[in-house]
């Protein structure tokens, strides 16, 4: 509670007392006038500022990786701040690491196992606990936990995946038409908010957009990008998968399952390329407004034209398809990397920048043409792994590089823990802040992992699994009963299975033992629920 008491009553209770007695007594009264056991006042507390894209991977992120793109103000954030590299996701699919990050515990915990299902919106999230101190509280964007948010003062969410042009929002109270590209359109209803709010109260906002989501529909202002640019094919993308059954099974692969017209905008006015999706792309574009459409068109005619000309086949039809797709991925990309730009000069604009925890993260990573595929969902390392940047001058040092195994259930500790509120016992993660104050902390050495949408789209089969710093052991299960091990030094596109490997047994076990003990510690051992 904040303390009643007035300075005067403060001078005199600490008179005729020792220095030491008065420093006591001093520091005390601050904790209480300032502490956050009552309500965090503004200026004590960071605000939290976490913007969230959905499938942007690690490869196109040019803090991790800038083979393809520069991403200017997505590395301004690591630069000024916090690079995590070693950062993952616990069921890397959308709506399970939404409710991850929002309490902060395992799917199989906080109940959002797959895509299908709904969020418990009853349960304790961060941004509810965040609220009931003091925060003002608001979500813009993509949101796909089907129950409506709870814990916000202001939401505006899109309407399941959202369109990425001229997108419906629900707000509180109704549901809006907008009218423009979903970045910016996210960006400029999240300025608004943070102009519009209670500026004697600290904010979290969630900004969490909609790109760079499939089918990867660039704003027309950026085509200009990526125009003649051939994109480096990774060296795994003919994979073959031996000794790989469940990365065999999938229906994930550039070649067989990405869409000519839907996914790479082929879409021929004379309807000769004839495809599953077809009409379903029709359907998006029907969304665009006329001058839009035409932008489109006029981007898109000659592609297609040339692709018609060309009459690929084979390896050389799937290498088209993958630097296709690269194009508009990248596109899609670089708007995002605008609009984050946008957002941190607004907030250095107001004097926030530097009272304010800037997180930018995915829900997970994706494949950008390794083992052949797009998606996610897999334990391995494209999709198990997720950007994450965070910048608060105030307690992490600029250019500062993290190498523990970090993984989205410590977003909600971390958030809490900064705002001074107590953890509560139940979280499963642990907060990041101890990271930041200290060189060498007890940290944990292995994470856990276990994704269950199967059947479904891209049918990646049930599989969880333990990942060191060095192995990674899965288990696919439900259909399939298939071990795979990987040593990530000797191996990292983790193309070696060696779990039936003689002279590889003894690590096998060890990390059997330790993934079983992972599982009693998450408590996530009855496998028949699901
Ligand atoms: C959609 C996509 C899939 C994607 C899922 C889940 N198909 O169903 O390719 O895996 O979302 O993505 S689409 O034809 O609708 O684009 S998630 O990020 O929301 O989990
Ligand atoms: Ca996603």
């Amino acid at each position: 509670m904040l303390s009643k008491s007035t300075p005067d009553e403060l001078k005199l209770s600490i008179m005729n007392t020792t220095s030491l007695t008065k420093i006591l007594i001093l520091s005390f009264c601050f904790a209480l006038i300032f502490g956050c056991s009552g309500t965090c006042p503004k200026d004590k507390v960071p605000n939290i500022l976490f913007i969230m894209t959905d499938d942007h991977s690690l490869q196109t992120f040019s803090a991790y990786d800038n083979r393809f793109i520069e991403t200017p103000n997505l590395d301004r954030i690591g630069n000024e701040g916090v690079v995590f590299r070693n950062s993952f996701v616990s069921n890397s699919i959308c709506a399970p690491s939404r409710a991850v990050m929002l309490t902060g515990k395992h799917s199989h915990k906080n109940g959002q196992i797959n895509n299908t299902t709904t969020f418990n919106g009853n349960q304790v999230t961060f941004p509810k606990l965040l609220r009931e101190k003091g925060y003002q509280t608001g979500l813009i964007g993509k949101w796909h936990l089907k129950s409506l948010p709870t814990g916000f003062d202001h939401y505006e969410i899109l309407i399941g995946q959202g369109d990425y042009y001229n997108s419906k929002f629900i707000t509180n109270a109704d549901t809006i038409a907008s009218e423009g590209y979903v970045t910016n359109v996210i960006t400029d209803k999240s300025i608004n908010w943070l102009e519009g709010r209670n500026k004697e109260k600290p904010f979290c906002m969630l900004v969490h957009h909609k790109a760079t989501h499939r089918v990867w529909q660039p704003d027309t202002a950026l085509f200009h990008l990526y125009k003649d640019e051939e994109f480096e094919v990774p060296e795994t993308y003919f994979d073959n998968y031996e000794k790989r059954p469940a990365a065999a099974q999938q229906k994930m692969s550039i070649a067989e399952d990405m869409d000519l017209v839907y996914d790479l905008k082929l879409l021929d006015k004379e309807g000769e390329i004839k495809t599953k999706y077809r009409s379903r792309y029709e359907s998006i574009l029907k969304k665009m407004t006329p001058e839009q459409r035409a932008a489109w068109d006029r981007e898109y005619e000659p592609v297609i034209a040339d692709f018609k000309a060309k009459g690929l086949k084979g390896d050389a039809l799937s290498l088209f398809k993958y630097q296709r797709y690269m194009q508009d991925y990248l596109r899609c990309v670089a708007s995002v990397d605008n609009n984050v730009g946008r957002l941190l000069d607004y907030l250095e604009e107001q004097g926030e920048l530097d009272n304010t925890l800037i997180v930018y993260t995915s829900d997970q990573g994706f494949y950008m043409g390794e083992h052949g595929w797009f998606d996610k969902r897999f334990m391995y390392e494209q999709s198990l792994r997720t950007p994450l940047v965070m910048r608060y001058p105030k307690l992490i040092k600029p250019k500062t590089e993290l190498h523990q195994l970090v993984q989205n259930i410590d977003y909600a500790p971390t958030f809490l823990d900064l705002a001074g509120i107590d953890i509560p016992e139940d979280i499963q993660g642990e907060s990041l802040v101890k990271l930041f104050n200290h060189d060498n902390p007890k940290w944990r050495e292995a994470i856990y992992y276990h994704y269950y949408e199967f059947p479904n789209e891209h049918m990646v089969k049930r599989h969880y699994g333990i990942r060191t710093g060095r192995y990674k052991l899965i288990h696919f299960y439900n259909d399939i009963d298939q071990w795979e091990l990987y040593d990530l030094v000797n191996d990292p596109n983790e193309m070696l299975n060696l779990c039936e490997q003689e002279d590889m047994q003894p690590v096998t076990v060890r990390l059997k033992q330790q993934l079983e003990q992972l599982q009693m510690e998450y408590d996530d051992s009855d496998r028949s629920t699901f």
